[in-house]
């Protein structure tokens, strides 16, 4: 065997696709087969995800794959759906938007206090941890009725093939995982009285995850066997596997629905420095670490759409592109802005707060959450250079944010860096690229990297402008 198709499931936190990677010698071509919104609903008793909307878009995109090798499934991280004795999904999975969280962190420290937290688990504070979801849902009728919990990615591929698993590097999302044993961290958990007996047992990127059920067959037109797959199930690992490094001096945010800006290490970096910079040590291929900060990302602009009846994205980057820089800025990584809602108005707040010019046009909120995006991440990667005691040469920026060209140059510019901007959909290729390997077609990860590297159009952004001006900003939303 010297080729093979791929289908690659990847669940964004905006939307859902089917891709299909064909991977031969020294070939790599990624198709988009389906793509699907995923649209969170508001029901009296909270933010829902509509898993089963996205599984019916799953299964449409796997119907339109044509006959493929295997199967590969990533989601955003944190997330699950608890199923019943019978196997059956007890209510819609929580959204990690949801308020639910709120003043469950002060609770969980008052037990393990929030030091000891990072010490054995890495990660960073983020109130929708699932640690502190599982706080939160304590003493509902659902948990209580629950057997079974299996994060968003493991939950699809259960429903596909009947066996449950518990991907590794999902499951270092959850804040119950020693990333350094990479084992669960069956103290943390014991201490805030959370059955770990819920999860199924870990799995690891490239074990094999059972094969497609008889009825997913024949919902799909598929001719079986077809095996699943486990990959990088984390969408983020998959894209941070799927970064085309040339040189180990590289850096690379993820961009989508957030920025995942930061690192990747052999082991993870547990200092007290790093706790309270709020970098996180979450679990990538091969023993990796993926050390980085959580960045409000596109997020901020996708709302703004939203509110503004969602114009056309293209006139409005290129009227943003037109707006004098850095006139106000937000801090990106402020938790004021995670809930869905009235974000130009809260933008303005922030901005108001801090005494600068309150943007007045929607290009000029773009051109805010642009240069603050910036801002943020040039942060993240001076830092996470500095934490991590590790320089580097190269910013690599992957994901739906890698089509915005002026978010790439003002990030090379904010950065003093050159930014390499592709493959946008990263996540996808990292998911097909462990499968393929699973299958024999590909080397390690340094020569996935090269394949990536040599066969997906990427774009180089040199730093220009002025250092001062980025600076200068950074002072004026810095805390006093
Ligand atoms: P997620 O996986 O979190 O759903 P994606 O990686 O798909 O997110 O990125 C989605 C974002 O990418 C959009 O919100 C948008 O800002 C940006 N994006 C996608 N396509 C384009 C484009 N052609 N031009 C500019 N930005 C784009
Ligand atoms: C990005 C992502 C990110 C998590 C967040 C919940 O899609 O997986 O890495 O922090 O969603």
């Amino acid at each position: 065997r010297t080729a093979g198709s791929f289908a690659a499931v990847d669940l964004g936190a905006s939307s859902g696709r089917v891709m299909v990677g064909r991977v031969g010698p020294g070939t790599l071509e990624l198709t988009e087969v389906h793509r699907f919104p995923n649209r969170p609903v508001r029901l009296a008793e909270g933010l829902r995800w509509d898993i089963l909307a996205l599984y019916a878009g799953v299964l449409d995109g796997l119907r339109a794959a044509g006959q493929i090798d295997s199967v590969g499934i990533d989601s955003w991280a944190v997330d699950y759906g608890l199923l019943d004795a019978d196997g059956a999904l007890l209510g819609n999975p929580v959204h990690y938007r949801d308020s639910r969280t709120e003043g469950i962190a002060e609770k969980v420290w008052a037990t393990v206090p929030a030091d000891e937290l990072y010490a054995a688990t890495g990660l960073q504070y983020a109130p929708f941890n699932t640690l502190y979801q599982l706080v939160a849902a304590r003493d509902t009728a659902q948990l209580a009725a629950a057997e079974r919990l299996l994060l968003i990615p493991d939950l699809i591929s259960y429903w596909m093939t009947g066996e449950a698993g518990t991907e590794l590097t999902n499951a270092s999302t959850t804040q119950l995982i020693d990333p350094r044993t990479r084992d669960w961290s069956y103290d943390t958990a014991a201490r805030l009285g959370i059955d770990l007996g819920l999860f199924a047992p870990l799995r690891n990127p490239g074990d094999p995850a059972g094969q497609l059920l008889l009825h997913v067959l024949e919902e799909t037109g598929l001719t079986g066997p077809v095996p699943v797959t486990a990959v990088g199930s984390h969408d983020t690992a998959s894209a941070v596997a799927a970064v085309p490094a040339t040189t180990d001096r590289f850096a690379y945010i993820c961009t989508g629905t957030w920025s995942l800006a930061g690192l990747e290490l052999d082991a993870p970096v547990l200092t007290e420095a790093s706790r309270a910079a709020n970098f996180t040590n979450e679990l990538g291929l091969d023993g990796t670490v993926r050390y980085l900060r959580n960045i409000m990302g596109l997020w901020l602009l996708q709302e703004c759409l939203r509110s503004w009846g969602n114009p056309d994205l293209t006139a409005l980057l290129r009227d943003a592109a037109a707006v004098e820089p850095l006139q106000a800025v937000v801090d990106a990584g402020d938790a004021v802005f995670l809930a869905p809602g009235r974000m130009p108005e809260r933008i303005a707040d922030a901005c108001r707060a801090t005494g600068q010019p309150v943007p007045a046009t929607p290009a000029e909120t773009t051109r805010c959450i642009l240069d603050s995006l910036a801002l943020a991440h040039r942060r993240a990667i001076a830092e996470a250079q500095q934490l991590a005691d590790r320089p580097v040469d190269v910013v690599h920026i992957v994901g739906g944010g890698a089509h915005n060209e002026l978010l790439c140059q003002l990030t090379a510019d904010a950065c003093g860096l050159p930014v390499v901007a592709g493959p946008a959909e990263a996540a996808a290729l990292g998911n097909v690229l462990v499968q393929a390997r699973a299958h024999g077609l590909v080397g390690d990860r340094t020569a996935m990297r090269e394949l990536l590297a040599r066969t997906q159009p990427l774009r180089r952004y040199e730093p220009m402008g002025d250092a001062a001006a980025w600076r200068a900003a950074e002072a004026r939303i810095a805390a006093p």
